[in-house]
């Protein structure tokens, strides 16, 4: 399992994987923190065809292509606004199991992961890298068609966070 799951710390976008997640908004129409820069990285042509998408529902995911991005495709995915009630972690769960499937689908055999909800959202680090890698892992236990899963973090607490979650694995 260790080879197959790794940490990046740095910016998603520079990635060249098959598909990288998107923690979007339910319109999918752009926004801040890593929904922002994916945007700027892959350039127009992703809102155009997000445009077509009709938005998505909080815990679920949908696909476009990566257009200017070395990632082949980009998977969008709508994590909870934190709000401390116990369907907070489903909804998350589902966010990680849902892009999960649609990789598989997708025939992606390369995947890389924000910290989902982590940022503007307010999702505990600590509990969201759990939920992440407890998600992820279990996935890959029933699973053998993804070969690489990254946790691209960002900012020093959740790599401090992951860094020693990993370690454990
Ligand atoms: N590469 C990788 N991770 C990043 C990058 C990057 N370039 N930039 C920020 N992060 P956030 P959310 C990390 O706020 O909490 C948007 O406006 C950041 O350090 O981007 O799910 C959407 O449109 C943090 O750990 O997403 C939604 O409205 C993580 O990405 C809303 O924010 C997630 O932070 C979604 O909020």
């Amino acid at each position: 399992m260790n080879n197959i799951i790794e940490l990046y710390r740095g910016d998603i976008t520079k990635l060249n994987v098959d598909a990288i997640v998107n923690a979007a908004n339910n319109s999918l129409l752009g926004g801040g923190g890593v929904d922002g820069a994916i945007h700027r990285a892959a350039g127009e042509e992703l809102l155009e065809e997000c445009r077509l998408l009709n938005g998505c529902a909080t815990g679920d995911a949908k696909v476009t292509k990566g257009y200017n991005l070395p990632a082949k495709y980009v998977i969008h995915t709508v994590g909870p606004i934190w709000s401390g009630r116990e369907d907070d972690a489903l909804f998350l769960q589902s966010c990680y199991r849902k892009s999960l499937d649609l990789a598989v689908e997708i025939n992606a055999k390369s995947i890389a992961f924000p910290n989902i909800s982590t940022g503007v959202y307010r999702f505990p680090k600590t509990d969201a890298a759990d939920i992440a890698i407890e998600t992820v892992y279990q996935f890959l236990n029933q699973n053998n068609f993804i070969k690489k899963v990254i946790f691209a973090v960002f900012d020093d607490e959740n790599y401090q966070i992951y860094i020693e979650k990993i370690k454990k694995l």
